[in-house]
């Protein structure tokens, strides 16, 4: 009887239907944006981060795998509170959510010689269609 009754009020309240399915569709991309992490390899080393410029879109789920090249680096991204050291021979995992748009310096936070200063990159957070 409830599955009848069920029925009657799908039926019912058809006319609002239409109202509700774009809700509904917005609802089930956003959790499939929040599921699905951006993966990105980066290779720290001297004196450079490749890629150097790393593109996601504002509201990204982000997975950074950094690994060194030589020596001992670090990558930061002060935006999103990440510091992080990478040691050679090491894969570092990052997790952030890229919640605000603009474009972002990265960082290496590790002294790692004469180029250290130039060892930069930049994270560009594009802002979400509204
Ligand atoms: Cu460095």
């Amino acid at each position: 009887m409830r599955v009848f009754t069920s029925t009657i009020c799908a039926a019912a309240v058809a006319g609002t239907a239409h109202l509700l399915a774009p809700t509904l569709v917005l609802a089930q991309q956003d959790s499939a944006t929040v599921s699905a992490p951006m993966i990105i390899e980066v290779i720290a080393r001297k004196f450079e981060f490749e890629p150097s410029r790393i593109e996601v879109t504002e509201g990204d789920r982000v997975r950074l795998i950094v690994r060194s090249g030589d020596g001992v680096h670090g990558i930061a991204i002060k935006k999103f509170k990440i510091n992080k050291l990478v040691p050679r021979g090491e894969e570092v995992t990052i997790d952030f959510v890229a919640a605000a748009p603009g474009t972002f310096p990265i960082a290496c936070s590790e002294y790692c010689g004469e180029g250290h200063e130039d060892m930069t990159g930049m994270l560009v957070v594009r802002a979400k269609a509204r």
